[in-house]
């Protein structure tokens, strides 16, 4: 076996491995944009317009951006730096916030780095068994009966749910797709793998469900083999669809007349959990597992818009309703957000149509003071857009199976809004404004003209297009933060955008790094109308173009693409990246957004090469993280005979996804 010559070659600024794309989005980013409506809106260009002659009027600045960072508030007064790239440790206490911030690492570091006083343990990886029966992870012998016991393939969003006791949970896991030329030796295209490799990769995808322990509180996770709790979901495992459009004509198969019962998850990115013990998971880029054959003639703007352009792969040679010509619904019955009850192994799991179909990057609730409960999507695309669901009935607190059944059923029944943002203007020295919430849905009633509810819940891009909702630079995980209440959307980046076309939302054209959006609702969640400001827009802080909050940015980490976020019982924002554009690894990093540190970002750890770090979740008892490693490895020329990374480093020469866990020492 060979290792590929990485040390001087970083990974190129500007790209993710172009495997990565190809394998994980069917190379979204190089296709046409499918938002082709007319959006964003008029009142938001003349904002943005009057903001620029506001700040060219005031500094002759290059851009609007830079000329605003020059009028932004004076930093808050900050410590000075111990050494470059570090930022000194604050007081250190048991919890995991009292950390050094690690320097930047580069892109072909193989390794995960963490804090001095931490360590990092992996908890599972691709191919771990599971379930009774399975066989220990063997890479040369490959079967699908294996993989359907075994843990799947590149760990995405991660829950972990107390179980019973302190140091017994439940760790839930997205396995959002398979790089097929890394599993499999000689891989050269989807056409020449066999049928059992092809039911492999079916068998990899889908979800997770792991019973894990631990001694106790200063001791690391482990996973129990063959617990009655451990499950997996793949893309065989029955679904039931439920809300307003379930058994709708247009989710009708030949396999399934009813419309109610999909076979499997797909594309699962991100997600959250449920106060009633629930997780959710977004199915995201969907649209590449068919081979569109023939495009029905009433669904094909549908199709363009979702993306249902291409050969699929290969799956439909084993599994015939991912070829269009033979199920032209097949397509609707994916990209939906998806519930799971980890306490049940036996329940079925089910996809809500109430809450929109669009790539999902995954949804998080958090209950209104009317006690309704709100859900938080975006869709994760180039100028698409950020989505808000409203259940129709309460929230019902309490531990009682009678609360719980209750509360299983609030995600059946909603209102569904899309966001418009609208800038106040760059001469205020905040990237900051209004924001309303504009009806798709509401009272089982379509208030889009000419869709009906089924129409718009299905097609939900089409019908949202028709609202001038703002395009955004691909909303990626939204959360509301349990200490403030307010609502944080990642972005990621969006390097198609153009001068002409920032909004003080948006505020960068040819978006490299992304930014982090912070949403106040005016009144409680279920409202109508928000503010907004940006609370980090991304890079090297030596750009000026750079924001973080108003704190020194000489202080600061880098950081590149934010993509999945989390907080800890502080409220502390946690920001996990994926595709770092300033040729440093992928991180999970730490920004505090109250206190006299608000703004002071700082890395806690990195990824081994070719890695993105996903799902970071701080355990509840604060003293440490865990962060799903994905895809590491994936560099462009990485094959099972030239391997670019050994990741988690256990004796297998093969880098294989894991979930680690990050703790003190
Ligand atoms: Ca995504
Ligand atoms: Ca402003
Ligand atoms: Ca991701
Ligand atoms: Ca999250």
């Amino acid at each position: 076996m060979t290792t590929l010559p990485l040390v001087s070659t970083p990974r190129p600024v500007g790209a993710r491995a172009a495997a990565t794309c190809h394998f994980r989005c069917d190379d979204a980013c190089s296709k046409p944009v499918p938002n082709a409506s007319s959006n964003p809106t008029f009142a938001e260009i003349v904002a943005a317009q009057a903001a620029r002659r506001t700040v060219l009027k005031a500094g002759g600045a290059i851009t609007a951006l830079v000329g605003l960072h020059a009028a932004a508030p004076a930093p808050a007064a900050a410590a000075p730096l111990a050494a470059a790239g570090l930022v000194p440790p604050p007081p250190t206490s048991g919890r995991i916030h009292g950390f050094a911030g690690i320097a930047d690492q580069p892109a072909a570091n193989d390794a995960v780095v963490v804090p001095d006083g931490f360590r990092w343990k992996p908890i599972i990886s691709w191919g771990d068994p599971i379930l009774a029966g399975a066989p220990p992870f063997d890479f040369e012998a490959q079967t699908p009966a294996a993989q359907a016991g075994q843990f799947g393939y590149n760990n995405d969003f991660t829950a972990l749910l107390r179980h019973h006791n302190d140091n017994e949970a439940l760790l839930v896991c997205n396995h959002e797709y398979t790089n097929d030329s890394l599993m499999f030796r000689g891989f050269t295209s989807y056409a020449a793998m066999t049928d059992d490799q092809l039911k492999v990769t079916m068998a990899a995808h889908g979800m997770s469900v792991v019973h894990v322990s631990r001694k106790d509180v200063r001791s690391a996770w482990g996973y129990r083999q063959r617990s009655r709790w451990n499950r997996r979901i793949t893309a065989r495992t029955p679904f039931r669809m439920t809300g307003p459009a379930a058994g709708d004509a247009m989710l009708q198969t030949a396999a399934d007349p009813t419309g109610l019962r999909v076979l499997g998850t797909l594309n699962n990115c991100a997600g959250g959990v449920t106060p009633w013990g629930t997780v959710l998971s977004g199915e995201e880029n969907v649209n590449q597992y068919f081979a569109v054959t023939s495009t029905p003639a009433d669904q094909a703007t549908a199709y363009a818009r979702y993306g249902l352009s291409g050969t699929g792969r290969g799956w439909e040679r084993v599994d015939p309703r991912f070829d269009t010509t033979v199920a032209p619904n097949e397509p609707n019955r994916f990209g939906w957000i998806v519930e799971v009850d980890p306490s049940d192994p036996t329940s079925t799991p089910r996809k809500h149509t109430a809450m929109g179909r669009f790539k999902h990057e995954g949804a998080n609730v958090t209950i209104a003071d009317s006690g309704r409960v709100v859900a938080y999507m975006g869709d994760d695309e180039r100028y698409d857009y950020l989505y808000k669901f409203v259940s129709h009935r309460q929230f019902r607190p309490g531990p009682t199976q009678r609360a719980k059944r209750h509360n299983m059923r609030l995600l059946e029944s909603g209102d569904l809004y899309v966001a418009r943002f609208t800038g106040d203007g760059l001469g205020d020295g905040e990237w900051d404004g209004t924001g309303e919430w504009l009806p798709l849905v509401v009272d089982n009633t379509s208030l889009v003209p000419g869709m009906s509810v089924a129409q718009v819940l299905i097609h939900t891009r089409l019908a949202a297009d028709l609202l001038a909702p703002t395009k955004m630079d691909r909303p990626e995980d939204v959360e509301v933060n349990p200490v403030n209440k307010r609502t944080y959307v990642a972005l990621t980046n969006n390097t198609r955008r153009l001068p002409t076309e920032i909004d003080e939302a948006n505020p960068r054209a040819a978006n490299k790094h992304g930014h982090v959006l912070e949403l106040t609702p005016v009144g409680d969640h279920s409202t109508a109308t928000f503010t907004w400001r940006l609370v980090l827009i991304a890079g090297d802080p030596a750009d000026p173009q750079t924001y973080f909050l108003g704190y020194d940015r000489s202080e600061v980490s880098s950081i590149s693409c934010p993509d999945n976020v989390a907080f800890d019982a502080q409220g502390n924002l946690w920001i996990a990246t994926d595709g770092n554009q300033l040729g440093n690894a992928d991180g999970l990093y730490m920004m505090p957004l109250q206190g006299a540190e608000v703004g002071r970002l700082r890395q806690f750890l990195s990824m081994p090469v070719g890695a993105e770090c996903c799902g970071p979740v701080i355990t509840f008892d604060e003293r440490g993280v865990l962060v799903a490693v994905q895809h590491p490895g994936e560099i462009d020329g990485a094959t099972p005979d030239a391997v670019a990374s050994t990741f988690p480093y256990r004796g297998n020469t093969q880098p294989r996804p894991s979930v680690i866990h990050a703790y003190r020492r």
